[in-house]
């Protein structure tokens, strides 16, 4: 029952019975055999901490800061696709989570609820994501409409221009919504508080693209239009014409190689992600907590360097501070507990994580989340 979650797998395993099996799949797997998927979660476990002790831990602070911007913990809602799936208006829902609990919301490009309708929502900027597509008008347009609703900053995707195969997808048959045939009506049948949310919105396809992908509503129709839009040519003056036009602040999210990653210093980003996409796109890859030491090394103090992928705790959230993450990102968390529990789950798995972050910080002897760093760990060249 709700009143039993006591951490991120609890909503998860909530959330695999609450909603339709297509959608929670579609969320907690990744492409091909799993394994970078699984190592992302896995490699954590690999960073023992240092327990310290007799030591004044009294007074503890998680405040911190991402690109400028202040945040109640190194953390912000990651983008993620088809979020209004998860649970009805999913992605209103999970922004005045993070509003009400000061940490920043990302909007996906393949989102349900559109830019618009988060602006009209929320009163803190939140931030967008982009693909760099085919259609530089369409980009145009979104970053437009980005800049219209105040968003502070902008991610861009860049290991997303071929698509991960996600054999689950394709099995269930993933579209939006539903089709009805006779196995997802069976299977709608068993989630009746999710149908009856449903039923109250209006907001069940493609918010920001619609108009633009026509048609585009199911699994084989998605990704024809990500293989025709997502631009398999994108190089790094691409990335210097949309910093241009967009005047922001700008993410790169998908860098997994301390080369991509100098090449994202030069470009004149504000911050990089190390991502892996959440072990749904390039199968094989390294864990992104395994990749983040030598890139954190590689970039040094010249832009900030942030994670995702695995992180399940706010133990997680410490060891990637502790290896050079300035932020962290977090998707699955967040899916598996608007999934379960709307905004109220959203809530409360950010207040899971920041109290597992701050008794963790204490264990380490330490007060300040900036003073964290290799030296809380027992083995910091796990990596290495
Ligand atoms: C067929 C789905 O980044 C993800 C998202 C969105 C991908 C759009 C194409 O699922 O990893």
């Amino acid at each position: 029952t709700p009143a039993k979650i006591t951490c991120v797998e609890d909503f998860r395993q909530l959330a695999e019975r609450r909603v339709p099996r297509m959608f929670y799949d579609y969320a907690d797997s990744g492409s091909w055999t799993e394994s970078t998927y699984r190592a992302n979660e896995a490699d954590f476990h690999k960073i023992k901490f240092r327990q310290r002790v007799a030591v004044d831990i009294s007074k503890r602070s998680l405040r911190s800061s991402m690109i400028g911007i202040d945040v109640a913990m190194p953390v912000a809602i990651a983008p993620t696709g088809l979020t209004g799936m998860q649970h009805a208006d999913g992605e209103i829902l999970g922004a005045k989570a993070a509003e009400r609990f000061g940490i920043p919301f990302t909007l996906s490009t393949m989102s349900i609820c559109s830019i618009e309708d988060i602006a009209k929502h929320t009163s803190q900027p939140f931030w967008f994501q982009l693909y760099v597509m085919r259609d530089r008008d369409f980009m145009e347009r979104l970053i437009d409409r980005a800049k219209a609703a105040n968003c502070s900053a902008l991610v861009l995707t860049l290991d997303l221009q071929v698509l991960g195969q996600r054999h689950k997808d394709i099995k269930n048959g993933l579209s939006t919504p539903p089709k009805p045939t006779l196995a997802n009506l069976i299977n709608l049948a068993t989630k009746p508080r999710w149908c009856m949310n449903m039923l109250g919105t209006k907001r069940r396809s493609f918010g920001n693209i619609v108009g633009h992908a026509k048609g585009v509503s199911d699994l084989s129709s998605l990704s024809s239009w990500t293989a025709e839009q997502f631009d398999p040519a994108l190089c790094w003056a691409d990335i210097e014409w949309i910093k241009k036009r967009w005047g922001g602040k700008l993410v790169l999210k998908g860098i997994m190689d301390a080369q991509d990653a100098r090449l994202a210093v030069e470009s004149g980003a504000d911050a990089l992600i190390v991502s892996n996409h959440g072990g749904r796109q390039l199968d094989g890859a390294p864990s992104s907590i395994s990749a983040l030491p030598g890139i954190a090394q590689a970039v040094g103090k010249e832009i900030e360097v942030w994670m995702d992928g695995g992180i399940r705790s706010g133990q997680d959230v410490i060891r990637a501070v502790a290896l050079g993450a300035k932020g962290t990102m977090v998707g699955r968390a967040f899916l598996y507990s608007l999934g379960a529990m709307g905004e109220a789950g959203v809530y409360r798995c950010l207040q899971m994580l920041a109290n597992e972050m701050d008794v963790t910080m204490g264990f380490c002897g330490r007060t300040d989340i900036h003073d964290l760093d290799r030296s809380i760990l027992l083995n910091p060249d796990v990596f290495d």
